[in-house]
């Protein structure tokens, strides 16, 4: 990257969202420095300037120019610097599809993991059966193939590798197993951690099982 360019992440460490920033920008091969927002707290007033519509992170400052949603900073990195590999597939209908996809688990996964381990009793099997069928249509979008887009790591990839870290949390929480009951799924996590740029941006998913049960405690669950 050349030196008069800045990359500046206002980051939350449990983010998923920012995790899909980090992989991407390891992707890319990108350096940048991460600076720690206190969400549940008084948030920075860069926060809330870069980001005044939601006051949300992830936000990625590039040379000071705020970029914010995860999947809309992800798909802004991999415009920006399309080498060494792009994310998003060169043809039309790729691109619709892996939007597609997107849209699909930016309404459904996290909304869906939540409500496994903010319930209990029938409402907690209702959400847990919920949870499995997303990922059944996420298996059914990856076909055959090892990626979503095919043979390579891509976008969809990306978005969806970054929440990941949250599935042991909902696993313990609910009781069930991603790897019974998806099967291609938990062997896609597996093969996504491999990569390096996924391996070393997410957090340990033992911390946010524990940062879950700190949730559950406060919205007096347990
Ligand atoms: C979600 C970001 C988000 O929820 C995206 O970037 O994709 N659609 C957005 N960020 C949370 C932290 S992670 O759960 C956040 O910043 N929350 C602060 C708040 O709600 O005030």
């Amino acid at each position: 990257m050349s030196t008069t360019e800045e990359l500046v992440l206002l980051d939350f460490w449990p983010s998923p969202f920012s995790s899909r920033v980090k992989i991407a920008l390891a992707e890319k091969g990108l350096t940048y420095e991460a600076r720690e927002e206190d969400i549940f707290g008084e948030k920075s007033s860069l926060l809330l300037k870069s980001n005044p519509i939601y006051e949300k992170v992830p936000v990625l400052l590039h040379n000071g120019k705020p970029v914010v949603e995860s999947s809309n900073i992800v798909y802004y990195v991999d415009e920006k610097w399309p080498s060494p590999s792009p994310l998003l597939p060169d043809c039309a209908y790729g691109r619709a599809r892996a939007r597609f996809w997107t849209d699909f688990i930016d309404k459904k996964m996290f909304e869906g993991g939540s409500a496994i381990w903010r319930s209990k009793g029938e409402e907690l099997e209702l959400a847990k059966t919920q949870f499995i069928d997303i990922l059944k249509k996420l298996e059914g979008a990856m076909g055959d193939k090892d990626y979503f887009g095919g043979d390579k790591f891509g976008y969809v990839d990306v978005v969806l590798i970054g929440l990941s870290s949250w599935f042991l949390a909902y696993e313990k929480f609910g009781g069930f197993k991603i790897d019974n009951e998806n099967p291609k799924i938990g062997a896609w996590i597996k093969r996504c951690l491999t990569r390096e740029s996924v391996a070393k941006s997410l957090p340990d998913p033992q911390r946010i099982y524990e940062f879950v049960g700190e949730m559950r405690k406060m919205n007096g669950i347990e």
